[in-house]
């Protein structure tokens, strides 16, 4: 258990005061670090406000076009001895990326795919995203998300757990508790890689307190009561087995 700053942080983050990918970011470090495997991994970034750990985050990047580090991280296949991540908004994961994600899962490939859920395009000023709630207001769904319009909100996991893969879990970054939590299943997932077990994935519960144009404490009970409620966290797949129906 790793109790100061993992050396993997070379530089202070960038991100918003509030925002969680700080949390997530140091999550994954101490576990890379308590694995031993960070002076030997590859990560696959696209755009968002992922990206920025590029100059902060201290191991081998390859940055993506948008939505696209799903199959980028298919390099596993060529350096096998490197454990290798993606670390994805839901607008990359999961709109301009959609495909990208379900065919890395669908081939169950051996990489880790760490992605954060803030319910919308952070970077790019806070528009509507697949994953964001219905009637929640964003800037290009100033009335809510009405639902009748634009479908329902997607749920990876929903989809990744039909197919054969090896881990899904969903966390969130709240209390000291869940983020304990949250750091189990980011354990479990590179884990499951390293034992080769083929495609884990972990999606991270984030505030996003800018965009939601919220102080930081509510925009975590914004996580805790309102997403949480729709996306339940837990663990869904285990070493291939479905946990909860
Ligand atoms: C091909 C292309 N289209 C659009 C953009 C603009 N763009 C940059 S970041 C982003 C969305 C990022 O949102 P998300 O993935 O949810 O990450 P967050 O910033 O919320 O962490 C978009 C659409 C781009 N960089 N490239
Ligand atoms: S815009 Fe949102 S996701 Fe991006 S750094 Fe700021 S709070 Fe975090």
């Amino acid at each position: 258990m790793i109790k100061t700053k993992p050396q993997t942080l070379i530089v202070d983050n960038k991100y918003c005061p509030g925002c969680g990918h700080g949390v997530i970011n140091r999550l994954v470090a101490e576990v890379l670090e308590e694995l031993g495997v960070a002076d030997q991994t590859i990560g696959a970034v696209a755009v968002g406000c992922a990206c920025l750990m590029i100059d902060t985050f201290g191991i081998d990047w390859i940055q993506a076009q948008h939505g696209r580090a799903a199959a980028v991280a298919a390099i596993k296949r060529c350096r096998p001895d490197r454990t290798v991540l993606t670390y994805q908004g839901d607008g990359d994961a999961l709109a301009i990326g959609f495909s990208e994600t379900m065919y890395a899962a669908i081939r169950n490939e051996n990489i880790t795919v760490i992605f954060v859920n803030n319910t919308n395009f952070g970077m790019t000023g806070g528009q509507m995203a697949p994953t964001t709630l219905p009637g929640q207001k964003t800037t290009t769904s100033p009335y809510g998300r009405d639902c009748a319009v634009t479908g329902n909100p997607l749920k990876a996991i929903d989809m990744l757990k039909t197919l054969d893969i090896a881990y899904a879990a969903r966390g969130a970054v709240t209390t000291a508790a869940e983020i304990a939590k949250t750091k189990r299943y980011i354990r479990n997932a590179f884990e499951a890689q390293l034992n080769g077990e083929g495609y884990s994935f972990v999606e991270v519960l984030s505030p996003c307190p800018t965009n939601w144009g919220m102080p930081p404490l509510a925009a975590k009970e914004r996580v805790a009561s309102t997403i949480q409620e729709y996306y339940p966290v837990g663990e869904f797949v285990k070493r291939g087995e479905k946990r909860h129906d």
